[in-house]
């Protein structure tokens, strides 16, 4: 019976927009690094990031998060460091709010999701979304969520998913991520 509630359930959320692995419980087991997910840096400059994944209580159940640290010695540089991966599922015409949960450590502004439609070409941004930035006066030794609403429009063949955290004002700092989650809106 439990086997058959969850082949169930497997197939209803892959007819949904889907995250995967978006609790990060799913590691590669040569990097250490949650799986489905890819990682910038800047070319031959790795060590200015580090990403980690690392245990943490979330939602009262211990569990793996992913964290980035921006070097401490980071020179000033324009630059957002992110984890990012196309998300399957999702239908033009339609709005989504995404969503993640985030600490933080030693940096100076809040983590950002971004949201990105991206034409046939590969090319051509047809629609963009991010949470608000916001300046961190201190420490979010809790889980706090950050969210922002997506519409796809039209002509959308990839919609990009990033999180992450801008390196300026940002070195030494670590952000945690944790429960990215996407649902539709009505
Ligand atoms: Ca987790």
């Amino acid at each position: 019976m439990e086997i058959m509630l969850t082949m169930l359930l497997g197939v209803a959320t892959a007819a949904g927009p889907t995250v995967i692995n978006a609790d990060f419980e799913q590691k590669d087991v040569r990097t250490g690094l949650p799986t489905g997910w890819s990682y910038t840096s800047l070319p031959g400059r790795q060590h200015l990031v580090n990403y980690q994944t690392t245990q943490v209580t979330a939602a009262k159940k211990q569990g793996s998060a992913l964290s980035i640290t921006v070097a401490s010695d980071h020179p000033e540089q324009i630059v957002a460091y992110n984890i990012h991966q196309d998300l399957q599922g999702l239908t033009p015409g339609k709005a989504y709010r995404v969503s993640a949960r985030v600490c933080t450590k030693g940096l100076k502004t809040m983590p950002m999701i971004v949201v990105q439609c991206i034409d046939a070409s590969g090319r051509k941004f047809v629609g963009m979304a991010r949470s608000p930035q916001r300046d961190l006066p201190g420490d979010l030794d809790s889980w706090e969520q950050i969210h922002t609403d997506i519409f796809v429009p039209e002509g959308t063949s990839t919609v990009r998913l990033r999180i992450g955290i801008p390196a300026a004002g940002n070195a030494g700092g670590t952000a945690i991520i944790d429960d990215v989650d996407i649902v539709e809106m009505n």
